[in-house]
């Protein structure tokens, strides 16, 4: 189970946020991390205000958790309705002439941070979440069938919440578009990292409804009426329900992806998504420009992407005396 335990205050609560009903904030009910207890932080980054851990909910026996916790980012309703609250506190901690700071406790309905939570986690969970070095990885079309693809037919994340996803029993109620066609069609929805609240951070993420397509370097010009629909509809779904115009936004394929069943990220171009950099995002007008050129281009494309240590690709590569070090 991966659960989203995320802060619903801001504009897009006011907004349709899927093509149901209004997103209703719900009351805050007690801790789902009573019983939590933590064995190890993976990982710590300040600069985005998140730390990883991994714990149990019971004792030694107990299944591991990986939760994220993430302070969430302010907002105008914040600044409006929680400054100002009823049961909201402040401590002064610095007074000088017409200056002043404060400790400011904002009043429990307002939540200020969002933990995302996997559970129970494997031990690849756990590598993927951890802080580790980064090695550069030029996968030639020989190296990705020699070393790259074995290694990934044996270790690869569950792609069952996809599934769930396709087959409406989970987050059916966040769907913001949907094309049903069995060939080109897809399911468009706020990816799990996106706290839903503010759009200038808008993450949504389309998953197609073919299945096989493990990667991007599975793309043949055959799937280009699949890539174009998704492109099209996709933008014109955001632009329709949250006003985004397409200039605003990224559109791109992982590479590697951690999961293998073909999904687009769309984000706003505002937001220094995780894995929007070079060595890790191929935009999707790329990789449709790509495939019009040459339908076999990404078999026979050298691709650049990074893995880390404790990663079993990074294990796998090594073993095969790739890296130089
Ligand atoms: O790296 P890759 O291209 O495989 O990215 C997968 C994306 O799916 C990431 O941006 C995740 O945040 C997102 N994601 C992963 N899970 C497990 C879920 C989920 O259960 N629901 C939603 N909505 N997004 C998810």
């Amino acid at each position: 189970m991966a659960a989203t335990v995320a802060g619903d205050c801001g504009e897009a609560k006011k907004r349709k946020l899927s093509g149901g009903e209004p997103d209703i904030p719900v009351s805050p009910s007690p801790s789902v991390f009573r019983k939590f207890r933590v064995d190890k932080i993976l990982r710590e980054d300040q600069r985005n205000k998140l730390i990883t851990v991994v714990g149990k909910f019971g004792n030694e026996a107990e299944k591991d958790a990986v939760v994220l916790v993430e302070r969430l980012p302010l907002d105008k309703t914040f600044v409006e309705q929680a400054l100002a609250a009823e049961d909201a506190m402040t401590k002064e901690t610095l007074k000088n002439d017409i200056y002043s700071t404060h400790s400011v406790y904002t009043p429990r309905a307002f939540p200020d941070c969002k933990a995302t939570m996997i559970y129970p986690a494997t031990a690849k969970h756990i590598a993927k979440y951890s802080e580790h070095d980064a090695f550069i990885v030029r996968e030639t079309p020989h190296l990705y069938q020699t070393v790259t693809k074995p290694c990934l037919d044996v270790n690869k994340f569950s792609v069952q919440w996809v599934h769930n996803i396709l087959e409406k029993k989970t987050e059916a109620d966040r769907i913001v578009f949907e094309d049903p066609d069995p060939e080109t069609g897809f399911i468009l929805l706020p990816d799990m990292k996106w706290n839903r609240t503010d759009l200038d951070s808008l993450y949504l993420v389309a998953i197609v409804h073919k299945h096989g397509v493990h990667s991007m370097r599975h793309l043949t010009a055959q799937h280009l009426p699949l890539l174009k629909n998704v492109l099209e509809k996709g933008k014109k779904a955001i632009k329709g329900q949250f006003g985004i115009p397409s200039s605003k936004l990224r559109i791109y394929f992982h590479y590697q992806p951690s999961y293998s069943h073909l999904h687009v990220h769309f984000t706003h171009v505002k937001f220094d998504a995780p894995g929007s950099d070079c060595l890790r995002a191929h935009t999707l007008e790329d990789v449709i420009d790509n495939l019009d050129l040459d339908s076999d281009f990404y078999s026979k494309k050298t691709l650049v992407y990074v893995v880390r240590e404790n990663d079993e690709l990074y294990k796998a590569y090594k073993a095969a005396t790739y890296f130089d070090d």
